[in-house]
Parts: C-alpha cells; structure tokens; sequence
C-alpha cells in the first residue's frame, strides 16, 4: 500500500516538474485549455494565418501548434506580432 502511494507521487511529481519548465500556452489563444493551438484557435488569433502556413508551423505533424512551434514561428516571422 505504501509503495503504491510513494510510486503515483512520484509519477504526479514528474508529470508537475515536466511541465513545469515548459512554456505556458497563452490563454488567450488556446481557447480549449489543452495547452496547443490548433488551426481554429491560431485562425481566430491570427485571421491571416491559411492552413499551409499552420501546417508549416506545425514542424512535428501532430495537428496542433505547441508553444516551442508558435516561438519558432514567431521568430521566423511566420506569425506577425
Ligand atoms: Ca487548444
Ligand atoms: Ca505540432
């Protein structure tokens, strides 16, 4: 039983500590809360923003635009501002 409790704090101590050091999602654009932006959300952001250019963004082909992709595009100037 105790190993059982030591052994999901853990794991709740790494899944907190991971995400902790990432990026947050802005609020304001992530509309759903799932911590990516996906193409209605970066449209809704960003009404010039097409899907071959989300597509671009989205280096890793998942569907959704993290926060490490959207700096990276920030800084390639794919999205203004
Ligand atoms: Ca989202
Ligand atoms: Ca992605």
């Amino acid at each position: 039983m105790t190993k059982t409790i030591i052994a999901s704090s853990l794991a709740t101590f790494v899944i907190f500590s991971t995400s902790a050091f990432a990026l947050d999602a802005d609020a304001a654009i992530d509309t759903d809360g799932d911590g990516a932006y996906n193409l209605a959300e970066m449209q809704a952001a960003y009404p010039d923003i097409t899907e071959e250019v989300f597509n671009t963004i989205d280096a890793n082909e998942n569907g959704t635009i993290d926060v490490d992709e959207f700096a990276v595009a920030k800084g390639s100037g794919l999205i203004a501002g």
